[in-house]
């Protein structure tokens, strides 16, 4: 069983690929289970076969704690450790082979906070995989691209588990800048050369170095191109996934 967690910022497509994914996987014979961790879920892409808003309604938590809505997603967030034995209990009476977690739409109260972590470890961080999410509008200029990195590393460094890095949405993208983004990427000259011709008083020594050390941080690999809308590059996730826990072999068919 493989836990694969999408993680990004608000926004960035990480319920649009929950259920994209889940039904990529049922639509191939595999099987799969989606788990929704976002107690402020709205309209969901896909009906979640495990559901945090089972244990946690932010309308109750407004109320009891006198809290508004952003209050109630922090005190919700560190609630999320109180559940997960139960939670684990019954993701592991489904018998699957990937287990598919949608996170809070904050992405910073499922990574920086105590309770994401825990999570994570509590359901078995060694078969564990995050796919970090880059948001096609914010990846489009340098600056944007490279704070997006920056929280890639920050959350590769938090969690310490095998990483997919994943651009979404890519049916906005016209593509050459599709093109442009993936280059950025691998290419860190091609990357120090943009962010000069968006900040050109930026130091060049500095930024190659920075790059660099982003690099050894896990940001920085090649990243797979997806839309949710379409199904493109969704196997593209799931060959990668395979390839990190069972040395690239498919799963057999349900
Ligand atoms: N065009 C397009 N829109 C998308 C795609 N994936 C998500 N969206 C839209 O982006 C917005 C945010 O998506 P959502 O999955 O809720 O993001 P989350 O906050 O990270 O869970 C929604 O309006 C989605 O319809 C995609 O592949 N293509
Ligand atoms: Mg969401």
């Amino acid at each position: 069983m493989i836990n694969l967690y999408f993680i990004g910022s608000a926004g960035s497509g990480k319920s649009s690929l929950t259920g994209a994914f889940a039904g990529w996987m049922q639509n191939q014979g595999y099987d799969a289970v989606t788990v929704n961790l976002d107690p402020g879920i709205e309209n969901a892409p896909y009906v979640p076969d495990v559901d945090i808003r089972d244990w946690i309604k932010l309308r109750d938590i407004m109320q009891e704690h006198g809290v508004g809505p952003n209050g109630a997603q922090i005190i919700a967030a560190d609630m999320l450790a109180l559940n997960t034995n139960e939670m684990k209990e019954i993701i592991e009476s489904y018998d699957t082979d990937y287990v598919i977690f949608d996170t809070p739409g904050q992405m910073e109260l499922f990574v920086l906070r105590q309770s994401g972590k825990y999570l994570v470890d509590a359901f078995g961080a060694d078969r564990s995989i995050i796919g970090f999410l880059y948001d096609p509008v914010i990846s489009r200029n340098p600056s944007g691209f490279i704070s997006l990195m920056l929280q890639a590393a920050s959350v590769h460094v938090r969690f310490n588990v095998p990483f997919i890095s994943i651009l979404t949405k890519t049916d906005l993208l016209a593509d050459e800048e599709r093109e442009k983004i993936l280059k950025w990427s691998t290419d860190f000259m091609k990357l120090d050369d943009a962010i000069h011709a968006e900040r050109p008083t930026m130091r060049s020594q500095l930024s190659i170095e920075f790059l660099s050390a982003l690099k050894s941080f896990g940001a920085g690999q090649k990243i797979v191109p997806v839309s949710s809308q379409y199904g493109s590059g969704i196997e593209d996730i799931y060959n990668t996934a395979q390839q990190i826990y069972h040395g690239g072999e498919d799963l057999s068919k349900g």
